[in-house]
């Protein structure tokens, strides 16, 4: 009882003390579109926003981006059969997809006759890019980072201001916008977004480029959502490619192809934003509470009819 009042007593004297403190937090949090989750990691231990439901001020993040007047590319790659999954990719994205801001679309594909005819919103345009595929789909997956990196220096540098690179077989289900934005972005893989580091499925041979010591790395992300401006885009494509290339060369491929790249990348390079698994999201795992919002959902797959067809 007594011990219960002291602490009560300390309290009110805290608050009294620091309220300015108190009040200055969050006052600034509000102005700069930030607020707390008890419940999830809201910040990395390098201080950058680990970016949930109810961490930001959409608000005020839409006001200040359109100020700036962007403009960001939505990459996406549809070779041979997974050119089906680009009417439910767009036609989502029309709904969810920064809503509000200027949008280029950069649709790689082998087949540009199959693209299929979408109503796109005032300024928001869809770009083709012919690319000619490969016969392995591990192939197809890694050389992404090559094309990504070459239409960045040729085209985007020039069209847009950030580039959103995203996997197809996906859908949009609630808005994805501004606050996704910074510098490097990555997103916490949905399988391993509550693990250790030791069960983080990174490269573990030494043998490979994308190889990752087992005393290093903070997350394992997700090669399906990824992004920044187009300057460190380019960077993070320029050198995962490079060493994809290196690892072809020694006659090594690995584990996870480009996403085991991106993870060697973001340990090294650290992201300036991280997006929660409501980004990246598979009901295949279920729908856990602490997920308020499931944005960008894998679209089931059969694995046999569409996998090298
Ligand atoms: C085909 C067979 C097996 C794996 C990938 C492919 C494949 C991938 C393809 O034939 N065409 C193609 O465009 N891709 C691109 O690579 C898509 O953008 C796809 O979203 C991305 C990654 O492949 P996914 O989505 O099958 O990989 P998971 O790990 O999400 O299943
Ligand atoms: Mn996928």
């Amino acid at each position: 009882m007594l011990k219960d009042k002291g602490k009560r007593r300390w309290v009110k004297s805290y608050l009294r003390k620091h309220f300015h403190i108190l009040g200055c937090t969050v006052v600034l949090s509000f102005s700069l579109g930030y607020f707390w989750r008890p419940d999830v990691l809201v910040m990395t231990p390098w201080f950058v926003p680990i970016v949930w439901e109810g961490t930001y001020n959409l608000e005020i993040l839409n006001e200040q981006f359109q100020q700036r007047n962007i403009t960001v590319g939505l990459t996406v790659f549809a070779i041979k059969k997974y050119v089906v999954f680009l009417k439910t990719f767009l036609e989502t994205a029309e709904m969810y997809f920064m809503v509000g801001h200027k949008v280029n679309y950069y649709i790689f594909t082998d087949r540009p006759q199959e693209v299929p005819k979408v109503e796109f919103k005032e300024e928001r345009n869809v770009v083709v890019l012919q690319v000619q595929n490969y016969p392995r789909w591990e192939e197809i997956s890694m050389r992404r980072m090559e094309m990504i990196n070459h239409f960045s220096q040729k085209q985007f540098i020039n069209e847009v201001d950030y580039l959103v690179c995203a996997d197809v077989d996906m859908r949009f289900n609630d808005l994805v916008g501004v606050e996704i934005l910074s510098n490097l972005f990555g997103t916490l893989h949905p399988g391993f977004y509550t693990a250790e580091r030791q069960s983080f499925t990174y490269e573990r041979r030494p043998a490979s480029q994308a190889y990752v010591p087992p005393d290093k790395g903070d997350f394992y992300y997700a090669g399906g959502l990824f992004g920044g401006t187009v300057k460190e885009v380019y960077k993070l494509t320029k050198k995962c490619h490079e060493a994809i290339m290196v690892d072809k060369d020694n006659g090594i491929e690995a584990i996870w192809q480009e996403e085991s790249h991106l993870n060697k990348y973001f340990v090294y390079h650290k992201p300036t934003k991280i997006l929660s698994p409501e980004y990246l999201w598979d009901d295949s795992l279920g729908r856990p509470q602490i997920l308020r919002k499931r944005r960008f959902l894998a679209v089931p797959k059969d694995h046999d009819a569409i996998k090298n067809k």
